[in-house]
């Protein structure tokens, strides 16, 4: 990348934290130009946009971007936006804070199917005292899908819990105490021996529905699904019928494909479905702001930027 020119002018469009992430963004670049959306600032002179959730058709009011941060581990909000130009450098969060929380979650929800508080909340329900032999943790099997900042940390942790534990990935990883499995070709298999299966990916064109039905069906007899990456990703209608035939025991969601998922929807009072409101993982905006200023840094050298997204794959 090109050297470029010394003073930042940052605009942030935060989805309702802007004033937050204003904040900490003079604190950390004080010499830079920070706006919001809110503030009086000329979009001809903005070259760095902070964004999560951004208003649609903001980007094309930008003429001289050189960046565009998410402010989020995601970036689908951002590649997703028909007016991107084609060679502007998106980059997305690395961790941020972000992997420590999605452990807390995982290990919360892999232990709920594990030790089997699904089938103990059922029996409440119905008033009913029966005792179920605890299973070995070394038996249960977990399948994390994607193995990337958030993914890797959430394998790791799992299989120092003592989980037999398996990864997926594009590319081929090699994880301490995890088996590792890439590509399409390794997808059936993979499946086939998760009991319990964890999606991390991100939403591409590539991973968009690619839980449906046929996918669901190579998981073994009464497996779970946790997925705190994109509702996107799975196809609704066919994990409630993978519930309902009882071929799936439970699926614990953090992400639905509409977000608030609407008072009306299935998920909501299915009794295998646990719903949480998106919370799996938030950004630190400590670590978030000094993530991106040292990508600023690194940009203003001519050097490329780390968590830079490859836009052919979406990610
Ligand atoms: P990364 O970009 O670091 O990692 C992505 C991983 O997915 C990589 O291992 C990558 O493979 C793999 N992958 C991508 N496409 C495919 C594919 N087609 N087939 C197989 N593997 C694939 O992402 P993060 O770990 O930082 O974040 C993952 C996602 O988690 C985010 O995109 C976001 O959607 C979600 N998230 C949700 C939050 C919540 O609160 N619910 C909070 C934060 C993030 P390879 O390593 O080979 O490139
Ligand atoms: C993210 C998210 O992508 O919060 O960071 O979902």
């Amino acid at each position: 990348m090109s050297p470029q020119s010394a003073t930042p002018n940052i605009l942030i469009s935060a989805a309702g934290e802007d004033a937050d992430w204003k904040k900490a963004m003079v604190e950390r670049l004080p010499d830079a130009n920070v706006a919001t959306t809110d503030d009086d600032y000329d979009p001809a002179t903005i070259d760095h946009a902070l964004f999560w959730k951004q208003p649609q058709g903001l980007i094309k009011t930008l003429p001289n971007l050189k960046a565009i941060f998410s402010l989020g581990a995601g970036v689908d909000h951002v590649v997703s936006s028909p007016s991107l130009p084609a060679d502007i450098p998106v980059i997305r969060l690395e961790d941020a804070g972000m992997a420590d929380q999605m452990v807390q979650y995982h290990l919360y929800a892999a232990l709920h199917f594990m030790r089997d508080f699904d089938v103990y909340a059922a029996q409440q329900a119905k008033a009913t005292w029966t005792q179920h032999d605890v299973a070995r943790i070394s038996k249960c099997r977990v399948g994390v899908m994607g193995l990337g900042a958030l993914g890797a940390a959430v394998a790791s942790a799992l299989s120092n819990l003592g989980f037999a534990v398996s990864g997926w990935s594009r590319s081929m990883k090699a994880i301490d105490g995890i088996t590792t499995y890439a590509g399409e070709d390794a997808f059936a298999e993979f499946l086939g021996q998760s009991d319990i299966l964890i999606c991390l990916l991100p939403r591409t064109p590539e991973t968009e529905g690619l839980l449906n039905s046929s996918a669901l069906s190579h998981l073994p007899k009464r497996a779970a699904i946790i997925n705190a990456a994109r509702g996107a990703m799975i196809n609704e209608a066919d994990l409630l019928r993978a519930l309902d035939t009882g071929h799936l025991r439970g699926a614990f969601l953090d992400v639905a494909v509409t977000e608030p998922l609407p008072e009306s929807h299935p998920f909501w009072d299915h009794p295998k479905i646990r719903i949480t409101p998106h919370i799996a993982a938030a950004t630190r905006i400590e670590e978030a702001v000094d993530q991106i200023a040292q990508n600023i840094d690194r940009m203003a050298r001519g050097e490329t930027p780390s968590g830079l997204v490859d836009r052919q794959s979406g990610y």
